[in-house]
């Protein structure tokens, strides 16, 4: 049994699919915790969690390095200067459900928890790029990570792996960071221990678990999880026509805008009349969220939300963490419908309607959210 030796795990996560393990916090959580438990935080797992012997554990650096080499989690601590980023990492498949609900798409199901917010120790990926010796100003080139967990698709190398472009991994503002602690402990069997890739404001598929190796390539990675999965296509493109599309299609990166309604959670019921603070998360790929717009009629009106912490928080301008909003209403209007929408600085918002966004995989959902609330009887 491949999955005889998986973590013990919290028993109130809404389990999306057992094996391999994908679960997500109960909504209510998600809004408590601006920083969210380790034991809450949000689990994508392709396959059984490896078990690793941080005494044994080296990842590989190579590629188009002058100086290729294996580095030891101790190190990968010692030799380098730590760095910490807070960062949220947010699944691609999240509120994927509400995609399959208007139309199978092919995935696991996932709620509007499949994202999760924590502060990560690690050390620069620039850094141990500067070292081995890589190009790192060559804007063509890109950095592949494996992980070692044993993946297997049909015709692709073993094991889960990604990539993402030079610009991206030597930028030292772009702060993706080999992790090797996550809220000030270890990391966690389930997030990648010993050490785990953190690549911020890009679709979490990118955060590479269980690092293995890290290799410097003229093309981005070979990997199904990179080739085969995590683009988003037309809403004609089917399971008959896809084969055109694939190759032509580029690889997910950066994050869009992300907002959702957490309170009140789906069917929660609010009696009419009464007093009620809507509240929720926004997110985008490494930029401000400037405004969150509520509606309590379905979209026909609008006001916006107060939304917290406010710009003080962003460190140098760069926001890899979601933004908490809420909006009080002094007479609930029950039974109604709440939708909430999001724009980014770049005044960048969230598309209306669901169908115009459909793909046959069901990523990057982020049109409107909507809630239905019932009387409270
Ligand atoms: N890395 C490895 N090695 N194996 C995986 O299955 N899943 C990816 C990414 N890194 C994955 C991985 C996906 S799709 C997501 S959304 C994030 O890890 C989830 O990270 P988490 O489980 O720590 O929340
Ligand atoms: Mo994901």
């Amino acid at each position: 049994d491949s999955y005889a030796r998986e973590p013990t795990r919290r028993h109130d996560m809404t389990v999306n699919a057992p094996q391999p393990y994908n679960a997500e916090p109960p909504v209510e959580i998600i809004r408590s915790h601006y920083v969210t438990p380790t034991d809450y935080f949000y689990v994508r797992n392709h396959a059984p969690v490896p078990d690793i012997n941080p005494h044994k554990y080296k990842f590989v650096v190579d590629g188009m390095v002058a100086k290729p080499r294996e580095v030891s989690l101790h190190e990968l601590k010692a030799k380098y200067t730590h760095h910490t980023v807070m960062c949220t990492l947010m699944c691609a498949g999240n509120r994927r459900t509400e995609m399959s609900n208007l139309k199978t798409v092919k995935g696991v199901g996932w709620g509007n928890a499949a994202l999760s917010n924590a502060i990560w120790k690690g050390v620069r990926l620039c850094d141990v790029l500067e070292d081995v010796g890589a190009e790192m100003d060559n804007p063509h080139l890109h950095v592949d990570f494996y992980g070692g967990d044993p993946c297997v698709e049909e015709n692709y190398k073993k094991g889960y792996g990604s990539s993402i472009p030079m610009s991206k991994a030597a930028d030292p503002q772009g702060d993706v960071i080999l992790a090797f602690e996550m809220n000030g402990e270890p990391l966690p069997r389930d997030h990648g221990f010993p050490v785990r890739v953190i690549v911020p404001g890009y679709i979490g598929a990118r955060s590479v678990k269980w690092l293995k190796s890290i290799t410097v390539k003229s093309d981005e990675s070979e990997s199904f999880f990179q080739r085969r999965d995590y683009k988003v296509f037309l809403p004609s493109v089917n399971w008959d026509n896809v084969n055109d599309w694939w190759d032509r299609t580029p690889s997910l990166a950066g994050l869009s805008v992300q907002a959702a309604i957490t309170n009140p959670k789906l069917s929660e019921a609010i009696a009419t009349g009464s007093s009620y603070t809507v509240s929720g998360y926004a997110l985008s790929g490494g930029n401000r969220i400037v405004r969150v717009d509520i509606s309590l009629d379905g979209g026909k009106s609008w006001q916006t939300a107060r939304i917290f912490p406010g710009e003080e928080k962003g460190h140098d301008n760069r926001y890899w963490a979601w933004a908490f909003w809420d909006f009080h209403v002094d007479q609930f209007p029950s039974p109604c419908e709440i939708v909430c929408k999001a724009l980014d600085i770049g005044n960048n918002g969230m598309p209306d309607d669901l169908a115009q966004i459909w793909n046959l995989r069901g990523v990057m959902n982020n049109s409107w959210h909507h809630v239905s609330v019932p009387a409270k009887s």
